[in-house]
């Protein structure tokens, strides 16, 4: 353990110096150590202010810890040229425990609150002057078969039966709008899946075919439009996006609207992508699969493997990226080298949007929303040839567990397809740590975590038993998990 340095003759000479005393004592535990330790900064001049930082090291548990459970133990050190006055440790980004004035600075983590799975432990020291340590962090994961944090329940029946759900959207009155992929488009109101559908589409449903997406208009709650993405037999197999209007908890008779016919698809049945959001600018953004065809994601007059980019009644934005160089539908594009966006989300208030891009073999990957973007596909995938004009993912994770596990890219998470996803709002039924999340899944996994862009890290909120294909926040805070069977409801404490 490195010792803790304090430089008691040359901060008598500082200002402020009763305050000071009385702080550096107590982070020297009384030991009287005025020894250098090795690696730190000279003490500063006489008279000169502090400007060096301390460091800490995360001593215990080791980095790439697997399967802790029960009470653990968190050690640090710490050091600084002056002295150490606070030690304070991280769970997932949220302080555990008081802050720590002097060492031994340990602290006890009990892991059984936790949902089993990847967390991040940090630490990091601050000196008398206020200066603060980088963070030292470990990524672990703990054992056990916690399927969601202590305080949060878990209900896997809170609406079942539904077969082959694809997408879910909330409506403001507590209703949920349902996609399936047989062409159903279901009700559930008051917790309760209503025995006729809002509307039966007429879908083609082979492979990763039928109604894939549902959105509803921003003012549903006054015009009753929801949007559909499916895929038709009519005129050649391709997909559609029509809106249908509300009369109740049905669609007005013969009120379907096409508004979107993309072009005909080959006769691959899968990579359809479906996800349909209205973004904070009011424009509706489109998810559409690569049919495939990895080449049709890069080529940008193509269709196929993009985000498209459309008004409310379908036509292409005239400041979409390729408007003026594209022609017809092709001016939708927004976003491109896409393979699969089978779920992308919109953050409310901010407008961010977060894509989900299923990968191939690899890696499964988040990427950051951006007009003109270019995600890579097919020669990137996850982190993997990520060269000159290509958008990396944020977040992305391996279909195969690292050696030893955690330590590579993605940390302890595997998966097959990344699902989801869905950002927490800024203000709701969850603690505070958890807004401005963003929470997604795997289909393979069944688990859900959430990403925080604070440190860029992911951690384990949980898992479902089904398949998950979706997810949204609901009016009421929760947090709803869509498998291809079941909605699945996460309450907070
Ligand atoms: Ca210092």
């Amino acid at each position: 353990m490195v010792r803790q340095k304090c430089a008691m003759s040359n901060l008598r000479k500082m200002p402020s110096l009763s305050v000071l005393m009385g702080l550096l004592l107590v982070a020297c535990g009384g030991g009287g150590d005025n020894a250098s330790a090795p690696g730190t900064a000279p003490a500063p001049a006489q008279g000169a202010p502090d400007t060096h930082a301390p460091v800490a090291v995360l001593a215990a548990p080791a980095n790439f810890s697997s399967d802790l459970t029960g009470a653990v133990s968190l050690m640090a050190t710490a050091t600084d040229d002056v002295g150490v006055t606070e030690v304070e440790f991280q769970v997932d980004g949220v302080q555990l425990g008081v802050t720590l004035a002097a060492p031994p600075f340990t602290a006890s983590l009990d892991t059984t609150q936790y949902a089993s799975g990847q967390h991040v432990i940090r630490t990091r020291a601050v000196d008398a002057a206020g200066n603060t340590s980088a963070w030292a962090s470990a990524s672990v994961s703990f054992g056990g078969t916690r399927t969601q944090p202590a305080g949060f329940t878990r209900n896997e029946s809170w609406v079942t039966g539904l077969g082959n759900a694809t997408a879910l959207a909330p409506a403001g009155d507590g209703r949920w709008f349902v996609a399936t992929q047989g062409g159903a488009l279901r009700v559930v109101k008051a917790g309760a899946l209503l025995a006729a559908p809002f509307v039966q589409l007429a879908v083609d449903s082979s492979g990763e075919r039928g109604l894939i997406g549902v959105a509803l208009h921003p003012n549903f709650a006054t015009n009753g439009y929801i949007y559909a993405y499916y895929t038709t037999a009519e005129n050649g197999t391709h997909n559609r996006v029509s809106r249908f209007t509300a009369s109740g908890d049905v669609a007005l008779a013969g009120s379907e609207l096409k508004l979107v016919d993309l072009p005909a698809l080959s006769s691959a049945t899968n990579h359809n992508g479906g996800a349909l959001h209205f973004g904070a600018d009011g424009k509706l953004y489109i998810g559409v699969g690569d049919n495939a065809n990895g080449a049709q994601a890069q080529d940008r007059t193509s269709l196929f493997g993009k985000l498209l980019r459309v008004n409310e009644d379908g036509s292409p934005v005239t400041d979409n990226p390729f408007y003026a160089t594209n022609a017809g539908l092709a001016r939708a594009v927004w976003a491109y080298g896409l393979r699969n966006p089978f779920t992308f989300a919109v953050q409310p208030g901010t407008g961010l949007i977060y894509i989900n891009d299923v990968g191939q073999s690899t890696w499964e990957e988040i990427d950051l929303g951006a007009a003109g973007a270019n995600y890579g596909w097919p020669g990137s995938e996850g982190p993997d040839g990520v060269g000159a004009g290509i958008t990396g993912p944020i977040f992305t994770y391996n279909h195969t567990a690292a050696s030893p596990p955690g330590s590579g890219v993605g940390g302890f998470f595997t998966g097959i397809a990344i699902t989801g996803g869905c950002f927490y709002p800024s203000s709701g039924a969850f603690p505070a740590m958890y807004e401005g999340s963003y929470f997604f899944a795997d289909y393979g996994s069944g688990f859900v975590a959430r990403y925080g862009a604070t440190n860029s890290a992911a951690y384990s909120f949980g898992s479902v038993s089904g398949n998950p294909v979706d997810m949204r926040v609901g009016v009421d805070g929760a947090l709803y998990v869509l498998t291809r069977d079941a909605i699945v409801r996460f309450s907070g404490p």
